[in-house]
């Protein structure tokens, strides 16, 4: 290995050891699939699908595909006969392109959560290309409470008769009614996808409901709070009934959006990682880290909420939530939140919040999530220290902050020690 690259390396893996990640859709993959990422397999082009293949040599190639497609049926649940899969995506957003391309003329409508309220950048956000090949409109939350406002979504589905309507967050902390969008959009005869990458770990650990039983189509990211490599991963429902009634194969447009529509060769260190992942994530042991991440969570979110801070939607039912620092009563937005959490060795990432009246590049907010703390095997005891530290970092004065920031990161190291990262 290179000598700048190796000490770089080694540089971000001690950082990555000694903070404390707070980032909502980061995690730490444990070694065996690490270790398959840097396999030999990443030599080899294998475009096409398994059983047609474009080049020779993908004997062993084809069973690893079929694996991991086998294992993400069985994680979930899901028959062979009811749901095609497709384990090529390259990451979500191109994932999510896919089924733009598959299943929406360009220029046709899709309605979705709005960025400002947690959906996310691939789900027609004006910086997206998504928002250029598509017209997009965009749902919110209510105001008071908050969350979803299924009557309002409902209206709004009625009066633009999108052909897709996309479930999925990245920055909203509530259950989604997946029953309910499915209804809505069965109403008005659109297709649903639900993006449920930040959630996909919670389903496969059964504490978070799964959108299977409605959805048309189901895409995931396989690196959140799955803990596995990055990729995604396309569920498509072969017993859509909108499809069946306009007589369109779905499955047969997804694999050809993917290959070769927006790709070539998938790559098979990260396909092969994905089957691994997923045999990881049906063991017990996974049951139990999904259930504890949400714990963690809601621990984390109610003891910030006894120090004063506001939690957006009053609190968490998932790996994340969004605290308000302007309403909180902090002079200061998330940049700068983010900023002097840093230097205690706290990472975390600025977030806008719903209906936020500052940008993006300084939002009133701040996203925690406690997938990454939790693979470590922090529990209960240590959300109530980190929320000690976060308030403390957040509320010191200008003068004296230095000081805190590197008596907290001093202690935020020990704890780091005695948890160390997979
Ligand atoms: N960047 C991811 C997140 O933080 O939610 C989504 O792509």
């Amino acid at each position: 290995m290179g000598n700048k690259i190796k000490k770089l390396i080694f540089k971000e893996e001690k950082r990555q050891r000694e903070t404390l990640n707070l980032i909502a859709s980061e995690n730490y993959i444990p070694k065996n699939i690490r270790d398959v990422l840097s396999s030999r397999l990443s030599n080899k082009y294998s475009e096409g699908y398994p059983g047609k293949r474009y080049y020779a040599g993908n004997e062993y190639i084809d069973e690893i595909e079929k694996l991991a497609r086998k294992n993400a049926l069985e994680l979930f649940g899901l028959k062979e006969a009811e749901w095609s899969v497709n384990v090529q995506p390259l990451s979500g957003t191109p994932a999510n392109l896919a089924v733009y391309f598959a299943l929406v003329p360009l220029n046709g409508k899709i309605m979705a959560q709005c960025l400002d309220c947690g959906g996310h950048l691939s789900h027609g956000s004006p910086l997206s290309i998504t928002s250029k090949l598509w017209k997009w409109v965009h749902y919110t939350l209510d105001k008071k409470t908050q969350k979803l406002d299924y009557n309002a979504i409902l209206s709004l589905a009625k009066k633009e008769k999108p052909k897709l309507i996309v479930a999925g967050v990245s920055a909203y902390s509530r259950i989604i009614d997946f029953k309910k969008i499915g209804k809505i959009a069965e109403k008005i005869g659109a297709y649903l996808m639900v993006d449920m990458s930040h959630i996909a770990g919670l389903v496969a650990g059964k504490v978070y409901p799964s959108p299977f039983p409605c959805a048309d189509v189901v895409t995931t990211t396989t690196h959140k709070t799955l803990r596995g490599p990055r990729g995604a991963i396309i569920f498509a429902n072969r017993k859509s009934q909108i499809a069946k009634r306009a007589d369109i194969n779905i499955v047969n447009l997804i694999d050809k959006a993917v290959f070769p529509g927006l790709q070539g060769g998938p790559h098979n260190q990260q396909t092969a990682a994905i089957a691994l992942c997923l045999e990881e994530a049906k063991k017990p042991a996974f049951k139990k880290y999904a259930k504890q991440v949400v714990k963690n969570a809601k621990t984390l979110a109610e003891e910030l909420r006894k120090k004063d801070f506001k939690i957006v939607s009053g609190g968490t039912d998932s790996h994340l939530f969004l605290i308000d620092l302007i309403f909180s009563g902090l002079e200061f937005g998330g940049k700068q939140a983010q900023e002097r959490l840093e230097k205690g060795g706290i990472i975390l990432n600025m977030n806008i919040i719903p209906f936020d009246e500052k940008k993006a590049r300084d939002p009133s907010g701040i996203r925690i999530g406690t997938p990454a703390i939790t693979s470590r095997g922090m529990k209960e005891k240590e959300m109530k220290t980190i929320a000690g530290w976060i308030s403390e970092i957040l509320k010191s004065p200008e003068t004296d902050l230095p000081i805190v920031q590197r008596r907290i990161k001093k202690e935020v190291e020990k704890l780091c020690r005695a948890f160390p990262i997979l």
